[in-house]
């Protein structure tokens, strides 16, 4: 059995308790690997790796650092079938998605974050004989925790931007899907990447997880996960005086107005609701369509559902594998009981799904793509992130109606609205209160926009200036001309 090893100081290690988490794949429910439980000694050695390697790192040019990040997004991607393959197997998503969504922003979020940081201008001003300009400093040993919906695709998303701004790094990926991560740490000892800037800890979150966040030489969080997680871990970084920032959980609305077209827009509203088993923060899971063409859509809509093919994550046909992990999976299937109980229709997915007859599959967390109607707004269905395969849907009447309804949870990650009025962008996108709005549109976005959620869905923003902003301290100098 496979054994995923902490890398820590550029070296594979095993953890001082010597004990093991085992990890599962979810299609077959079977443990496949084991991987580090890795406790504070583990995290303290890492860590010091870290502030070890910070001086020599941060002294680097941006050149020296960008051509680095540049030769380990190349490995990465000469790498990238087997690790969408391992991903697949780790995570339950489609070999497919994770092919072409997850290792292809895995790659882009390094080579991002490379031409970020040499196309990076300082503020500069002058007033009379004063010059003033900011100079932004790394921050030290970052620590960067991710969660196992798009493990390497997050876990990039956090590295490339501390270490091209001149940090150094502790990861801690989430113990549900490490095995991508350790690829990762494979090709960083292949290309000689220097030792101790990018160190990696597995283990359970409340041990591992907590005593990097408590750590007194790391000075940043970078954190994606639950909500509940987040404000442990902000509890952590307010004792330390720690730079944090939040990206938790979401309950996405998608507005779909009579004036959309139809066709696209159920195949957008789909891939909204079920990419990834519905495993992905910013997947709409409420669907509100306007009134007039509610009975329509939702006719189109239940048709296509019901043909989405859920089965072996490995198949290019599917497209929708099991969901991460048992404890997940029974989350979920408590959620549709709950569901069921206040009165929801189940327009789909009221069956489980026939791969669970196939020999080898039998133990897999697989859920068919549920959408459910009927629901009442204050229900916990519709106020609770369910972060799977399940969507509820229901009609409105006026575009107030809609914009109450999309800001009606506890949540503001983000939301998709679909029409084709310019008067109806215009009123949504000053009202609806998510760190993102897409329009016609869902997911795709230019990685130098700021990213975050609004309410309960995090604090700060990631991506582009945001970014580097965030990895780093600025300093303001203040220079007078002639001297004294
Ligand atoms: O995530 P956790 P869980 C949501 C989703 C899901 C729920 C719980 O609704 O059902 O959160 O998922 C580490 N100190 N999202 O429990 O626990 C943990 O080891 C430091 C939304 O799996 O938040 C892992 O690496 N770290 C989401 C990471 O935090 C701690 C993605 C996330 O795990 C810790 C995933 C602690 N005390 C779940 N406790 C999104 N926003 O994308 C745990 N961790």
């Amino acid at each position: 059995m496979e054994k995923i090893l902490n890398y820590i100081n550029g070296e594979f290690c095993e953890p001082y308790s010597k004990t093991w988490i085992d990890n599962y794949n979810p299609t077959t429910g079977k443990v496949y690997s084991v991987l580090p439980d890795s406790q504070k000694e583990d995290v303290d050695s890492a860590v010091a790796a870290a502030k070890a390697a910070f001086p020599k790192w941060s002294s680097y040019s941006t050149v020296e650092r960008a051509d680095w990040i540049n030769k380990l997004a190349d490995a990465i991607a000469e790498e990238s079938d087997a690790l969408a393959r391992a991903e697949s197997v780790d995570q339950g998503k489609t070999y497919l998605s994770a092919k072409r969504l997850d290792m292809f922003r895995a790659v882009e979020n390094f080579r991002v974050f490379a031409r970020e940081i040499r196309q990076h201008t300082h503020e500069y001003y002058q007033e009379g004989s004063l010059n003033s300009y900011v100079e932004y400093e790394p921050v030290g040993v970052a620590a960067l925790i991710s969660p196992w919906n798009l493990p390497l695709y997050l876990l990039s998303w956090k590295i490339a931007p501390a270490i091209a701004t001149g940090n150094t790094c502790v990861a801690k990926p989430s113990e549900i899907t490490p095995m991508t991560a350790f690829m990762l740490t494979k090709i960083l000892k292949k290309i000689n990447f220097p030792k101790g800037v990018i160190n990696v800890v597995y283990g359970f979150g409340p041990k591992a997880g907590s005593a990097l966040t408590e750590h007194q030489d790391v000075s940043l969080i970078s954190f994606t996960g639950g909500t509940k997680t987040g404000k442990s871990v902000l509890a952590a970084a307010a004792e330390g005086f720690k730079k944090v920032s939040l990206e938790l959980g979401g309950k996405n609305p998608t507005l779909v107005f009579a004036d959309c077209e139809m066709d696209k827009t159920v195949d957008g509203v789909i891939r909204s609701a079920f990419l990834n088993q519905g495993e992905i923060c910013l997947c709409g899971s409420r669907i509100y369509v306007e009134e007039k063409i509610y009975e329509e859509f939702k006719e189109k809509l239940v048709a296509k559902v019901k043909a989405l093919k859920v089965g072996d994550p490995a198949a290019e046909a599917t497209f929708m594998g099991p969901v991460v992990s048992k404890p997940h999976f029974e989350k979920i299937t408590s959620m549709l009981a709950q569901a069921k109980k206040d009165g929801g229709k189940f327009l789909t997915g009221a069956e489980a799904p026939a791969i669970l007859q196939q020999e080898g599959f039998k133990d897999g967390y697989f859920i068919s793509p549920t959408i459910i109607e009927g629901l009442d707004e204050q229900s916990i269905c519709m106020q609770e992130e369910i972060f799977g395969p399940v969507a509820s849907i229901a009609p409105f009447k006026t575009v107030e109606e809609a914009i109450e309804k999309a800001n009606g949870v506890k949540y503001g990650l983000s939301a998709s609205v679909w029409t084709t009025s310019m008067i109806t962008q215009q009123l949504t996108s000053k009202k609806i209160k998510a760190g993102t709005i897409w329009y016609n549109t869902w997911l795709e976005r230019d990685l130098r926009v700021p990213f975050g959620g609004m309410k309960q869905s995090g604090m700060g923003r990631e991506g582009g200036r945001s970014s580097i902003d965030f990895f780093t301290e600025k300093k303001t100098i203040c220079i007078k001309q002639g001297g004294l």
